[in-house]
This record gives C-alpha cells, structure tokens and sequence, in this order.
C-alpha cells in the first residue's frame, strides 16, 4: 500500500528546480516517487508517492531546503 498527496509549489521556473526539489523530497523516508509539474511563473503541482502519509511539517522543510516554499497541498 502506498500513499500519493499533491503539494503546490511556489517559486520553481526551471528545470533544475524541479531537479533540487525531486531531490529533498526522494529523500524523505517512505517515499518512493516524486513527480514536478513544472508551471513556470505559477505553483507547481508536485506529486509525492510514499509508503505512508507524510508529515506536513516535514514535506514543508524539504521544500524550503531546495529554496522554495509550499502554498498549498491535497491528497
Ligand atoms: Mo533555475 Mo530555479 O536557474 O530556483 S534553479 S530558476
């Protein structure tokens, strides 16, 4: 059983944002797959598949280690 939520991104324009956030995020524990909707000059959509649900606060720090910050999420 795995779990996938959806969290929006501010601040990411180009590829190698995708690329730094992909990494804080895979590196999280549990999760298994993280896939960036890359909207330039908009929030981006940022799926993150995981064995279990992950912590909001953690999910936020992850972020905000790549250099970005997240504005919204949903399951
Ligand atoms: Mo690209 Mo993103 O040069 O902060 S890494 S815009």
């Amino acid at each position: 059983m795995s779990t996938t939520a959806t969290y929006d991104v501010a601040g990411m324009t180009c590829g190698h944002c995708v690329t730094a956030v992909t990494q804080e995020l895979s590196a999280l524990p549990g999760v298994s797959s993280v896939v960036v909707d890359l909207k330039t000059g908009d929030t981006s959509p940022v799926r993150v598949t995981s064995d279990a649900p992950l912590d909001a606060e953690q999910v936020r720090a992850a972020v905000d280690e790549a250099g970005y910050e997240v504005v919204g999420s949903r399951s």
